[in-house]
């Protein structure tokens, strides 16, 4: 690995150290200040590397209530001092994303869909990068509709594909489709699936999982406000997805593995499955169960950073 400048300025621009480079853009060494406008975080308003320097884990999924349980889990799993409700959302000032800090764990939500995370993404490798952060792992813990599974079950993206089964994220950048690679992390997943069977009740598998910009038409569900296609046509599109080594549909994992690829951050994507979509589009579990199923990546993820801080008994 070679030496590389850290992102300091001024009088502290001397030091070098061995640290991979999180970001990939010429552009960001001449900027005066760096504003992260969708955090309401920003390099000359905030002490970055104070606040963020000791973060070891990233764990985004799509909602700001979800993120906040995740810490408060966290902080109980960690033992962290204080009270869970004292836990601030340290972009309250924003409403766009939630983030939470407990010990090195950050938490952080990223809403719905590519353009959304893909937003969020940005900010966060800066702030990262900003941070001085070295030896980071990031989780996406999130929903989906599973193909052939049953309900419940977690899926550990083996590659994250698009709506053609192509492991591969699509940017259209100045007019231009850019295509970039998703292959994630192997001996990450299987190192989380090692952490699954060491606990009960969470019924977990590695497998393809499709990315599709659209929960409705584009997940080939009959139940839409607009339906293009007969019950036979999903149905052949859903067999060809499971042939495809498919077995998970959600809207972010393509972007997510595609980015952190490119940006030398080691990624996870660990999903539940809410419904069989063989069997059905609707979402109908009941609330509770649904409550649980969401626990159960949250549960992997925690029992992971665990063992890697030497915490399990
Ligand atoms: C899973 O669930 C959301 C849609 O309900 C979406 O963000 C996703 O990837
Ligand atoms: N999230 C999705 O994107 N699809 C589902 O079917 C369920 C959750």
């Amino acid at each position: 690995m070679t030496p590389i400048l850290l992102n300091c300025r001024g009088a502290e621009c001397s030091e070098y150290t061995e640290q991979v480079q999180y970001v990939k853009n010429p552009h960001l060494e001449s900027m005066e200040e760096d504003i992260l406008y969708h955090f309401n975080l920003g390099t000359k308003t905030h002490n970055l590397p104070a606040m963020f320097g000791d973060i070891k884990f990233v764990c985004v999924g799509g909602s700001a209530n979800r993120m906040r349980a995740f810490a408060q889990f966290m902080h109980q799993e960690l033992g962290q001092p204080g009270h869970v409700d004292d836990i601030r959302d340290i972009c309250e000032e924003t409403d766009r994303y939630s983030m939470f800090k407990v010990g090195p764990v950050l938490s952080v939500s990223h809403g719905m869909g590519a353009p959304s995370i893909s937003i969020m993404l940005h900010e966060l490798i800066k702030l990262l990068y900003h941070s001085r952060c070295r030896d980071v792992i990031l989780f996406r813990i999130g929903t989906s509709g599973g193909i052939g599974l049953a309900p419940g079950t977690v899926v550990i993206t083996d590659k994250a594909v698009d709506s053609f089964f192509r492991p591969q994220f699509e940017q259209v950048v100045l007019g231009k489709v850019i295509v970039r690679s998703t292959e994630l992390d192997e001996g990450l997943s299987k190192e989380l699936l090692q952490c699954s069977t060491e606990l009960p009740d969470i019924p977990t598998v590695i497998a393809n999982t499709m990315c599709t910009h659209d929960f409705y038409e584009g997940q080939g569900r009959l139940d839409g406000a607009l339906c293009s296609f007969s019950t036979e046509e999903k149905l052949e599109y859903l067999r060809k997805a499971h042939e495809a080594g498919v077995r998970n549909i959600e809207m972010e994992s393509t972007v997510f593995a595609a980015m952190c690829r490119m940006c030398n951050l080691k990624a996870a994507v660990i999903c539940v499955t809410l419904l069989n979509r063989f069997e059905g589009d609707q979402i109908s579990t009941h609330h509770d169960v649904l409550v649980e199923y969401q626990q159960r990546p949250q549960g992997l993820v925690a029992h992971f950073i665990k063992k890697r801080l030497g915490l399990m008994a």
